[in-house]
Formats: C-alpha cells, structure tokens, sequence
C-alpha cells in the first residue's frame, strides 16, 4: 500500500471538565464521515479521537466534585466514549492524557527539545486563562468591573511562577515559510489568513511547564514542573501511533492527513504544534481545519444561559442519522451555525423523508409489485431522457464530485450534489411515470425502474459515510451485498433477476411542528 491509500485524521482531544455537548459532537462527526470516506474508497484509515485530561481546569473542576482528578477524568472520559458509541463514531482509538504511554510520549518530545537547544529555564510573569489553558498578553486583556478578560471572554489571573520556555520566537520565519510552501494547511482561507497575520506580529517565547499546581505530566529530570497542558495535549496525536518508537506499527500513518479542530483552538494547531514539530525534527501535519461555532436559536450556547444543547437528547427525539445528516447539510463547514429545531425538522421531513424515503420506497414497492420483487436486466441507455438522468446521478460523476469536495471538507456541498441528484432522480419517476408504464409499455417500465435502482445504489453507497445505518438498510433493501458497497464494485451492476426484499420506510416524519 503506497502512502497516498493510508489516511490519518484525528478530532481535538476533549477536556474533562464537563460532560460532552453538541459542539464535541460535531468535530467529531466530521472526522468520522471523512473517515468513513476514505475507507470506502479503498484507504487504510485511522481515526483518533481521546480526552485531555490534565491542566488547572481539569484539576478545579475535580475539586468542585469533591473527587480526585483521576477518579473525575474516569468518569467523565467514559462519558464522551459513550458518545462516540451513540453517535456511530467508527474511531480506531480513543487516547487519554492520563495514560502511562502518553506520559512516556510527553517526556520523549520535550527530551529531544532539550537536547535541540530548544528549552530554557525562566520566569513566567503575565495573565493566564484557566478556561482557555492560555497565556494572553497585556494589549490582549480587557477590564470590566475590575475584572480583566481575555479576548475570548475568558477571566484572567496574574501568574508569577519559575516556567520552562520553548524557544517559539526562533520559528516565525520558519513557520511563514512553511504556510507559504503548504498553501492547503490551514483551512478555511480565511483562517489561514489571520494565523499568517498573527505570526507576522511577532511571537514570545511560550512558557511550557507550570509550578503553581500538580495535576500534569512531570517535566523530565525537574518534578516540580508539571508541562503545560497544551504540549501534553497536542503530543496525543503522535502517543497514539506509538511515538517515540518510530518502528511502532501505526507510525506508518504519521503526519496527520487532516486535524479537525474548532476556531477556538486553531492557533495552538497552527502554530505551537508545527513549531515543535519542526523544533523535534519530526514531519509536520498536512492540514488543520478550523471549523465554526454552533449558537442555539441565536444564542451564544453556555451554561450559564442553560442553553447547551445535548446530542443525545437529539438523537433520542430524531433519531441518530437525521441529526447526522443535518449537521453537516445545514452549515458550510468552516461557517459559525445557528442551531434551529425548525430547520433539523424542515430538513428530516423534506429531503430525507419526502426527496429521498419516497423515492425509495416508490421505486422498490413498484419492483415488488410489476417485476415479481426481482430485479430487471441492467438498461441500456437509449432514450435521451435515461441519458440526460444518468449523466446526473451515474455513479462515476457523482462520486467524482462528492470525493473532490470532502477532501476539500466540504460537507454540505458533497451532501448537496447528491441532493441535487435525488431531485433529479423524483423528477424522473414523475415524467416516466414507470406505474402507468404497466400496460402500456411493460418493457420501458423495466428500464426506468432498473435505471432507478441502479441511481438509488449510488445515492445509498455515496451516503453511507454520512448515515451509516439508515444507508445500510438502504443497500440492504436494494439487495446489495455487503461486498459490493465500496466506491470501486459501483462500476459493476448487479445481476438482473437479482430477488429484492420488501421495502419498509427509512424515516420517520416529524408531525405537527409549527413551520
Ligand atoms: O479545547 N461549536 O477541548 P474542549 C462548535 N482539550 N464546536 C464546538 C463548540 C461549539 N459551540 N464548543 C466546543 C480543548 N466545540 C482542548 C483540545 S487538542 C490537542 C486539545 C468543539 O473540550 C470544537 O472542536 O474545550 C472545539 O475546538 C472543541 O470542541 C474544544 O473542546
């Protein structure tokens, strides 16, 4: 297997602070349609997600429980691998900063910075967000109250402790030469451009080890530093593929194809990790995507406002695979979301239920009924009408495009195009009309429903990724076999006199919704 067919993509690593949102929910999902993607069309994948379980705010959060950290982080990290369960995340690991491995890792990295002359023992002075885990500098804070902020709403605190740095002031040139000859590896654009502008400001050196509390991994050889959380954190991303054992098996899959991230954190992906990357000699990542923010109804989601939107309960109501779906359709990854249960209702009931569970179960039930529920000999294409349709929802264009818009990590347009499709494909089953076709025309009635067989297979292959179980019922329906639902079988059409089992509906329509 060459390099090109091996995919790495991992999601953040969650703090423990708190039991998982919608937010976590969402990067998560992201990374798991991309993976689910790339093992369809034929890659050797490994996915990673985890929990950050160290830093002052896990520590305080433990604290206001009354537990020990370790005890806290036990439990609520089972929290976020239930959620992955529940949403049918297809994660090959799940990593926890609290692992014996992992510390081995952090030790491992900050080694080979010491011994590159890369670490110097100092004194931190400056405001510090436990909410961010982030050191903000004095034209970053604002006053209000007499209290002081950082830009991102984050209370700050005055730190005066002894603090290793990392030579970070070194790598601005680097690292603007690096964006500059890997154009794709930040992403959206936009994002890109106001990390180059930040590194353009000027970088300090970055403190990377802290004295004032315990919980975290030991700085080698000076125990009375603990790292800062954001190197042991970023580190998880190698741990997990056996750093620093380069002979280890999975290290094959280093560097990271994609990171997924949230705006919030772009800047320690962009620009701490490649610097210690490139400081440790070690291959940089190919590409972080910084994705937006979800708001609720126009709310700034938090839980002060008690406004914080659980997946699960989502899932409870809509079912797993609409809300899936609705997520990645509603939003042009890479935007800031409003959350509407207006729009996730507006969409379950038209293009699930109405665009794509009719079309289905139109088709299938008229198989049943005029083709002895088996199906008809694959059509040749002779009518102009067929052509004009299969050209539109033909398994090589369509998969083409989908493919060239998720390594893109355009979700929503790859869910439109195939949309757009479906649309086309009701338009067909209307003007053909293959339930009038019976007695007129027996033998025309058995190419249009062969040739929307043929178009429900691809739309059904081609959404496997985004819902998984609603699909493989789909494919289950369609008498597709378990090894032909991979991108490459699409090019082989099912034998004709193929039996198909009877159809039952995909969705469930939500009723009595104000519009
Ligand atoms: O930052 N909308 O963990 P975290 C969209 N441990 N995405 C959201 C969101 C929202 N309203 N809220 C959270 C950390 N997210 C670190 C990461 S990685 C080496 C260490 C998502 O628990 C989004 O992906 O605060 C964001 O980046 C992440 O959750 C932050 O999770």
């Amino acid at each position: 297997m060459t390099s090109e067919r091996r995919f790495y993509l991992t999601t953040p690593i969650y703090y423990v602070n708190d039991k998982p949102h919608i937010g976590h929910a969402y990067t998560s999902l992201a990374a798991d349609v991309l993976a689910r993607w790339k093992r369809l069309s034929g890659h050797e994948v490994f996915f990673l997600t985890g929990t950050d379980e160290h830093g002052q705010k896990v520590e305080k959060a433990a604290e206001a429980k009354g537990l020990d950290p370790q005890s806290f982080t036990d439990q609520v990290s089972q929290a976020f691998r239930d959620l992955a369960m529940r949403m049918n995340y297809s994660n090959d690991a799940f990593i926890r900063t609290t692992e014996e491995r992992h510390k081995d890792a952090c030790a491992a990295l900050w080694k080979r910075l010491e011994e590159r002359g890369q670490i110097y023992l100092g004194h931190y002075e400056g405001w510090y967000a436990v909410r961010d885990e982030a050191f903000y500098g004095p034209d970053e804070i604002t006053d209000k109250d007499g209290q002081k902020f950082a830009p991102t709403g984050a209370p700050v605190e005055w730190v005066r402790e002894p603090s290793y740095f990392f030579r970070l002031s070194e790598w601005q040139d680097r690292l603007l030469a690096f964006y500059d000859a890997n154009p794709d590896f930040i992403a959206p654009a936009s994002r890109r451009n106001e990390v180059i502008s930040f590194v353009k400001g000027g970088l300090n050196d970055l403190s990377i080890s802290r004295t004032s509390f315990r919980w975290g991994v030991k700085v080698p050889g000076d125990e009375a530093h603990v790292m800062y959380v954001w190197l042991d954190a970023l580190t998880n991303y190698i741990t997990a593929l056996g750093y620093p054992d380069e002979n280890a098996s999975l290290w094959k899959f280093w560097p990271a194809d994609v990171h997924f991230v949230g705006k919030d954190i772009l800047r320690f992906h962009a620009i701490y990790w490649p610097a210690f990357l490139m400081a440790a000699d070690l291959p940089t990542p190919k590409r972080v995507f910084a994705h937006g923010w979800w708001t609720n109804e126009g709310q700034k989601i938090s839980k002060s406002l008690g406004n914080v939107i659980d997946p699960l309960a989502l899932v409870e109501e809509f079912g797993l695979d609409p809300v899936r779906f609705f997520l990645l359709r509603e939003v042009p990854f890479g935007q800031d979301g409003d959350f509407q249960r207006k729009a996730l209702v507006g969409r379950l009931n038209g293009e699930l239920a109405d665009a794509l569970g009719n079309l289905a179960n139109r088709t299938l039930s008229l198989l049943q009924r005029n083709c002895e529920g088996r199906l008809p000999e694959p059509a040749a294409v002779t009518s102009e009408a067929d052509r004009e349709f299969v050209a539109l929802a033909g398994h090589a264009e369509l998969s083409a495009a989908v493919g060239g818009l998720l390594d893109q990590q355009k979700f929503d347009a790859a869910l439109a195009q195939v949309f757009a499709a479906i649309r086309e494909a009701n338009g067909y089953i209307t003007r053909e009309q293959p339930w009038a076709l019976k007695k007129t025309d027996p033998e025309r009635m058995r190419v249009v429903l062969r040739t929307l067989h043929d178009a429900l297979r691809v739309f059904a292959t081609l959404l496997q990724p985004f819902m998984p179980d609603t699909m493989a019922k789909l494919l289950d329906q369609l008498a597709v076999p378990a090894e032909a639902r991979g991108l490459e079988a699409l090019a082989t059409p099912l034998p004709g006199g193929t039996p198909l089992p009877p159809p039952s509906p995909l969705f469930q329509k939500i009723q009595g919704e104000p519009a």
